[in-house]
């Protein structure tokens, strides 16, 4: 320096960077493997804005075998040249003055900067080494830094035809103890980051492995939709709009699905937003709007209808909405909700027209939709009233167990087991035969369940629904507290037959639907009676499946034996339905599980269906997915 006297300006660079390093974990959260991936997420969004202006189509993320990342890009490159006022490019000035980058060639929505953006002079003061390469007006320019110090002026090189910024930083040993970058870590970033700027190609290599991936996304959130619905049940096309409003850039995918949670991603200025905010807020309002005025206007919802509530148009939603502002406020505990209230309006507007115009061109696509929220719609208040009655119910009569109910006399729920059982004749022989110690019984009228049409909404609401749902005594759907059951042990014991068969699907139905928490739990069980009573002298053998009856018959040799099969739970008396079906010594029970809740999803799904052809196949389906469990 010619003067060796330091101005005002430089003063507060080395105030600033010096601090950086004092206190890293102000600037980046904390200086463990979480910060020190920080550092490549600030230095990458700032080739993403250059990305968003418009002006660079490649990034390439480089993690080098001696510890360093390097990343470039194909954009303008970061100017070189000398501010007269300063005495400092623009590069130096980047790379060593705090929170400059947003004050640096202003207009446009940038990523850097945003939630937890500091800036790149803080990967620049942590890192031990940090070169800048230029590609400029057919130059290459360099310039190097130790700890955020340059190292020299910027320098002219060499000769490049092409224009970009490459920044390659080696984090530093004394701020970080951990300095093993983690390939899938930047990968899921990066993932995320194409979908969100479409037409960019981000490329990763990993030279300490080999291991190298690289994301371009055509149709940017689009694609990112059409990922996350990959494996589900489409109801429509995805439904896509781009608009430049004087507020912001708004870009919005949707498309519904028939599973029965949302998918939802909110982002502002490409920094995700779990904690949602403005943009999202306008977003569900124009969805709710919409969709009831459309639902009416095409009488999916008759006069006498309520209209959807917000959560009934959320069933089965699959949406990615992305914001682009000049000032993002990020708000909330985490920082991570958008502040900023004109977004609310202009998306509510802005969405709510385009989704308009969507549903008036695509009719076959808007009826699917609004069938799936009228959908919703009667199984939210057949879930209410169904709660509703058991709570009324509850409180007239102090919370009575159902007279049907012969309960066990066990408080504890782990130990205490409640047998479901069709048929008023074979409840007679559960409750006969039973442990009253551990066991209860619910008898259920066959007859009932069986005569009612598989409509969900309406069994829901029936007398012995209600008593199930009391003898339980954890509540169902929405308000449903597994720390209330009154039993750890649910067994379904139907009569091997159709009829049987179809009522434990409705059962099935009703505790996936309403009851789920008791499956995911594996409290859940279906009784395993037997098929078969095969009988020798005083002999008797019970058989639970065509082969085992064939192999006791082969076994009795010359023995004339006499083979019985049971068409219903009510053909044993109380002492054979414990032997062979109560009895934890000896019985077999099979658990119901869901592990793979979307595709139970869309089983189910077809059960609901009033075609006896997809229940059948339900039921065969179903057998597949309970496994056997030994007492
Ligand atoms: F900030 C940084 F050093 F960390 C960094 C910046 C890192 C990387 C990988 C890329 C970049 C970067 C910056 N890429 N492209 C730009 N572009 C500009 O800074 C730029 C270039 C030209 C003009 C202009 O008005 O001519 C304006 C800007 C902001």
């Amino acid at each position: 320096m010619a003067d060796q006297q330091y101005s005002a300006d430089q003063i507060q660079v080395l105030e600033g960077l010096t601090a950086v390093r004092k206190r890293p974990g102000m600037y980046i959260g904390t200086t463990d493997i979480a910060g020190l991936h920080h550092l490549v997420w600030e230095i990458v969004d700032n080739a993403i804005d250059e990305a968003m202006a418009g002006y660079c189509k490649h990034i390439d993320v480089d993690i080098h075998a001696d510890g360093s990342v390097s990343v470039a890009d194909d954009g303008r490159g970061i100017p070189v040249d000398k501010h007269k006022a300063t005495g400092k490019s623009a590069l130096e000035t980047v790379l060593t003055v705090l929170h400059a980058g947003g004050k640096f060639g202003g207009g446009g929505y940038k990523v850097s900067g945003g939630l937890h953006g500091v800036g790149s002079s803080v990967v620049n003061a942590l890192s031990s080494l940090l070169i800048a390469e230029v590609r400029r007006d057919g130059k290459l320019y360099r310039q190097e830094y130790k700890q955020g110090n340059p190292q020299g002026d910027v320098k002219e090189v060499g000769k490049s035809t092409a224009n970009g910024t490459t920044i390659t930083f080696l984090p530093d040993p004394e701020i970080f103890p951990d300095r093993n970058f983690i390939f899938e870590t930047i990968v899921n970033r990066a993932r995320q980051q194409a979908y969100l700027t479409k037409g960019v190609t981000i490329r990763i290599q990993d030279h300490r492995d080999g291991k190298r991936t690289m994301f371009y996304f055509e149709g940017g959130i689009k694609s990112y939709v059409q990922h996350l619905n990959r494996d589900r049940e489409k109801i429509g096309d995805v439904i896509y709009m781009e608009k430049e409003a004087p507020e912001g850039l708004i870009e919005i995918s949707l498309q519904y699905t028939g599973a029965f949670q949302e998918t939802c991603f909110s982002f502002a200025n490409n920094i995700h937003t779990p904690e949602g905010g403005m943009h999202l807020t306008g977003f569900r309002s124009a969805l709710t709007r919409v969709l009831n005025n459309y639902a009416r206007k095409s009488e999916f919802l008759k006069e006498k209808d309520q209209n959807f509530s917000a959560e009934d148009v959320r069933e089965g939603l699959t949406a990615v909405i992305s914001v682009k502002l000049a000032d993002p406020q990020f708000e909330g505990q985490t920082k991570s909700k958008l502040g900023n209230a004109e977004m609310r309006t202009c998306v509510e507007a802005v969405f709510g027209e385009a989704l308009e115009q969507f549903l008036a061109e695509n009719p076959a696509d808007a009826r699917g939709i609004a069938a799936k929220c009228a959908l919703a719609q009667r199984a939210r208040l057949a879930a209410r009233a169904a709660r509703d009655t058991v709570i009324r119910k509850g409180a007239l009569e102090g919370m009575t167990l159902p007279g049907k109910l012969a309960d066990c006399s066990c408080r504890d729920p782990h130990s205490s087991e409640l047998y479901i059982v069709e048929g008023d004749s074979a409840g007679g022989s559960a409750k006969q035969g039973r442990n009253r110690e551990f066991q209860a019984i619910l008898p259920l009228r066959g007859k009932i369940l069986n005569v009612e049409q598989a409509r969900l909404d309406r069994m829901i609401g029936s007398e012995q629904i209600k008593n199930l749902v009391i003898a339980l005594g954890a509540g169902i759907g929405e308000t449903f507290d597994l720390s209330k059951l009154r039993y750890h042990r649910i067994m379904i014991m139907t009569d091997a037959d159709v009829d049987g068969a179809h009522i434990r699907t409705l059962l099935l139905t009703l505790f996936y639907r309403y009851l789920r928490p008791i499956i995911d739990a594996g409290y859940l069980f279906i009784a395993q009676p037997p098929l078969y009573k095969v009988q020798a002298g005083k002999s008797v053998q019970y058989a639970y499946t065509d082969a085992e009856r064939d192999r006791l018959i082969a076994d009795l040799g010359d023995k004339k034996a006499s083979i019985q099969r049971y068409k219903g739970l009510g053909e044993m008396n109380a002492e054979q339905l414990w032997e062979t079906t109560m009895d934890p010594v000896s019985r077999t029970m099979l658990r119901v599980s869901v592990d793979d809740a979307e595709r139970a999803d869309y089983v189910f799904e077809t059960l609901m269906g009033s075609e006896v052809a997809s229940r059948k196949k339900f039921i065969q389906t179903h057998a597949k997915r309970v496994r056997n469990l030994d007492i």
